[in-house]
């Protein structure tokens, strides 16, 4: 018989939902704490990358996603308005690279598709329930030690298993190292833009947010994205700048003449997509050091998604590294999958494999998005130069066709030495290679 682990999952994000499915899958009893009263976030949209996508089709949840767009150009313009680099056909080639769509949506919408697969698939998602505390120190039952997390309504929950998925403020990180810490400045903050077609007057303009496609602007100290969603119906725009919010602020209602003034002088079709903007929310955008382990000694907690590796959001990589770690813990818990989780005692060791497989890689990708801030937000100069010259050299080469080559290239979204790493990962085959070696390993012994 497979082992039944009780799980409790902390947070609905897309970490936690991502989580709860392919736990629920792997047979194991799931229920996920959420402390907002409804999933239903502020609107904003959500880039995601082939191998997400990938995954969530696995799940049958992608089909389920209200509208999704799938850019069919990816465009980085300085922010004069030139092209410095361009690439057509970029659903196609993505579909035809990592044999998954590029897809921006709204994030509810991906989120409500995620829990109502995990509700058919019986988890329970408890809403309006915050955790304050856990105790990982309870009775020891086939061998793993059972944690009590406690709610804020006064309510404890046993289980086997604590996945904290409550983002990047978490409470179970501060209380697994029994210290509240808050997250770090980046240094950079995003003025978070969502407009409805309606809103732009523009014919051309209009005519540019309907027709699915990514488009970049960088320039001195700041980097600008956006895209369509809901089929042409929304147009999500993203400002990068540098982070002028006071020390405590995490997130406020920002200016929008403020706004305006920091992209004067612009590429007058960004400025002008500005002027239609009535309301906006400015973020700081915070990161976290590195932890020694995202998994506790007593072993019954593990850490996944912004809890434990928030990055800057500059390669649409956030979500997409949370639904991965999501899927790659489900998978390991799953005895069909990996042979050496054959029984409860077998806990440790497996979420020992997890942290093997995703540690340093949702680390480094987090580090990376760090370099592609500071490709994008050169000043002007002898440095900036040289990337357009870059940028320049490779639109030469390709000519409207897609890049291949060795060297780095300045934007990590068509960069063909990063993008093959980051969007070619295969969740599914890591697992299947980490758990042929570790029988090796453990046959050797
Ligand atoms: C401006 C901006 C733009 C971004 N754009 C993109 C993008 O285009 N693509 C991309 O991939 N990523 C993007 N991201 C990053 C992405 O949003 C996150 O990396 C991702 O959502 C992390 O998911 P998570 O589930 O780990 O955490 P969260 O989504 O933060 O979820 C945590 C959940 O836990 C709940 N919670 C918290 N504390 C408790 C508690 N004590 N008890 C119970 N519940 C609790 C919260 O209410 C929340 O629902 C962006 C981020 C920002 C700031
Ligand atoms: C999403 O992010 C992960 C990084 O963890 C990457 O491996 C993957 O290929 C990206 N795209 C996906 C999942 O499509
Ligand atoms: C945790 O639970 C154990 C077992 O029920 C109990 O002995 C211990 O006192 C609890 N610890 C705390 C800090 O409450
Ligand atoms: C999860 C998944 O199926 N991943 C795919 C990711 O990309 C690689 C390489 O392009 C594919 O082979 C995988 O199938």
């Amino acid at each position: 018989m497979a082992p039944q682990l009780s799980i409790v999952i902390v947070g609905a994000g897309l970490s936690g939902l991502a989580a709860s499915i392919q736990c629920a899958l792997s047979g194991h009893e799931v229920t996920v704490l959420e402390s907002a009263k409804e999933l239903a976030e502020v609107g904003a949209g959500l880039q995601l990358t082939p191998n997400a996508t990938k995954i969530l089709q696995k799940w049958d949840v992608y089909q389920h996603v209200n509208k999704p767009a799938e850019p069919r150009t990816c465009t980085v313009y300085n922010y004069k308005g030139k092209v410095l680099a361009h690439e057509d056909n970029f659903d196609k080639n993505n579909r035809r690279k990592y044999n998954a769509p590029f897809s921006d949506c709204h994030r509810v919408d991906l989120q409500q598709a995620l829990a109502k697969r995990a509700q058919e698939l019986g988890v329970e998602v408890l809403l309006n329930t915050r955790v304050t505390d856990i105790n990982f120190s309870g009775e020891e039952r086939d061998g793993i030690k059972e944690a009590a997390v406690s709610t804020e309504s006064g309510t404890t929950l046993l289980a086997d298993l604590v996945v904290a998925a409550d983002g990047l403020w978490s409470t179970c990180r501060s209380v697994f190292l029994n210290r509240f810490a808050p997250p770090l400045p980046t240094g950079d903050l995003a003025y978070r833009i969502v407009l409805n077609l309606p809103q732009i007057k523009d014919e051309k303009l209009r005519k540019m947010v309907q027709e699915p496609a990514v488009r970049f602007w960088v320039g001195p100290d700041a980097h600008v994205v956006a895209y369509s969603m809901r089929g042409g119906e929304m147009y999500n725009v993203v400002l990068l700048v540098p982070d002028d919010l006071d020390e405590g602020v995490a997130r406020t209602q920002g200016d929008l003449d403020e706004m305006r003034k920091l992209f004067e002088g612009w590429d007058p079709v960004l400025t002008q997509l500005l002027e239609c903007v009535d309301k906006v929310d400015k973020w700081k955008l915070m990161h976290r050091e590195e932890m020694k382990s995202w998994i506790n000694p007593q072993s019954n907690l593990v850490l996944i998604g912004d809890a434990c590796h928030p990055m800057l959001p500059y390669l649409a990589q956030g979500a997409n590294s949370s639904i991965e770690d999501g899927c790659v813990l489900g998978l390991l818990l799953s005895p069909s999958v990996n042979p050496g989780f054959a029984s409860k005692s077998d806990l440790p060791s497996t979420l020992q494999l997890f942290q093997k497989l995703r540690k340093a890689r949702g680390e480094a990708i987090a580090r990376e998005t760090f370099k592609q801030r500071r490709d994008f937000h050169m000043r002007d100069g002898l440095e900036q130069e040289k990337r357009d010259k870059l940028f320049e050299m490779w639109l030469e080469k390709a000519k409207g066709a897609e890049i291949e080559g060795e060297e780095e290239f300045p934007s990590r979204w068509t960069c063909p030495v990063v993008q093959p790493w980051l969007y070619g990962y295969d969740a599914f085959k890591e697992v299947e290679a980490a758990v042929a070696q570790a029988s090796k390993e453990s046959a050797s012994l």
